[in-house]
This record gives structure tokens, C-alpha cells and sequence, in this order.
């Protein structure tokens, strides 16, 4: 063995004696069994209760504000109705609703209703609803209504609709 070799041996030597040093201790328990089991069950409810009341207010309907208005409701999965039919020069209620949180990064939740041919451009923040007026034309026809908020806007077809003028 050459002086070198010795101190390299002895190198390892050590290296092993302070891996046997470094093994992990055993850390005394935090809390007590029941006190964490408690903690446990706090969280659990608290975070399975959170996610229920997402989902159920995800899955209710929002009620009209006004019953005598066109409903029409946007949300991630489209606008709905995607065909409305208005009378000739009729004045026409629509509430326009938004079923999406703010928490959406493609609009914050705001959907668009509008008709370009007629200049009407309703728009509606998260988790809301509001009821807009506008005349329909004289004339009969069919126009398009869409949402250019969100989700590619009007290159998206359940962000598209149909609007029909009848005599
Ligand atoms: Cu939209």
C-alpha cells in the first residue's frame, strides 16, 4: 500500500463512519393519534364541503329575474339556446346569464351576446345575469347571435346561434 493508497482507504473509512452517523433519526410523533385524526377530519370536511358546494352551484339553474324575458345562458360548454325567434319590429327582453366563475382564465366568466347586422352587444360578468332591450328589425330574417368572449369566440360553433326575425 503506498501512503497514498492509505489515505484514500482511510477517506472511505470515514466517508462510511459519517453515513452511519447521518442515519436518520427517528423524530418524535408531532401530535398526539386523536388530536391528528381530529385535524384529518376538519380538513376532509372542510375540503370535500368546499368541492360540494362547487359542484351544486355549478349544477343549479339559475332562476330568471324576469320571467317575461328570452333566457339565454353562456357558459364554457357554449351558449344555450343556439336558436331564437323573435316577432317583426317586436321589443325584445333578454336576459342574458353567465354560469361561469371569475376564476376562468379564457374571460373571467363573461359571455357576449351579439348580432353585428343589428349592433347589439350584451355582455355579462361571472355568475350573473342581466335583462337588455333591443328592437327586433322590421324585416324578417335570420341573424347570427355569438359570443367572441371566450373559447375562440365566434369561430367556435357552440358559441354561435341563430336568431330568426319572423313577419
Ligand atoms: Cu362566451
Amino acid at each position: 500500500m503506498t501512503r497514498r493508497d492509505r489515505t484514500a482507504h482511510f477517506d472511505l473509512e470515514r466517508m462510511r463512519a459519517r453515513q452511519v452517523v447521518a442515519a436518520p433519526e427517528v423524530k418524535p410523533r408531532a401530535r398526539s393519534g386523536p388530536l391528528r385524526l381530529a385535524l384529518f377530519a376538519v380538513i376532509v370536511l372542510g375540503v370535500g364541503g368546499a368541492a360540494i358546494g362547487l359542484v351544486a352551484n355549478r349544477l343549479a339553474t339559475p332562476v330568471a329575474a324576469d320571467a317575461s324575458a328570452l333566457q339565454v345562458r353562456g357558459s364554457m360548454s357554449g351558449l344555450e339556446p343556439m336558436a331564437l325567434t323573435v316577432k317583426a319590429g317586436q321589443v325584445v327582453k333578454l336576459e342574458l346569464t353567465s354560469l361561469d366563475t371569475p376564476f376562468h382564465s379564457d374571460g373571467g366568466g363573461w359571455h357576449q351576446f351579439k348580432v353585428d347586422e343589428l349592433g347589439i352587444d350584451f355582455k355579462v360578468g361571472p355568475e350573473s345575469s342581466e335583462v337588455f332591450e333591443f328592437t327586433a328589425p322590421t324585416t324578417p330574417g335570420t341573424y347570427t347571435y355569438y359570443c367572441d368572449i371566450c373559447c375562440g369566440g365566434k369561430e367556435n360553433p357552440t358559441m354561435v346561434g341563430s336568431l330568426t326575425v319572423t313577419a
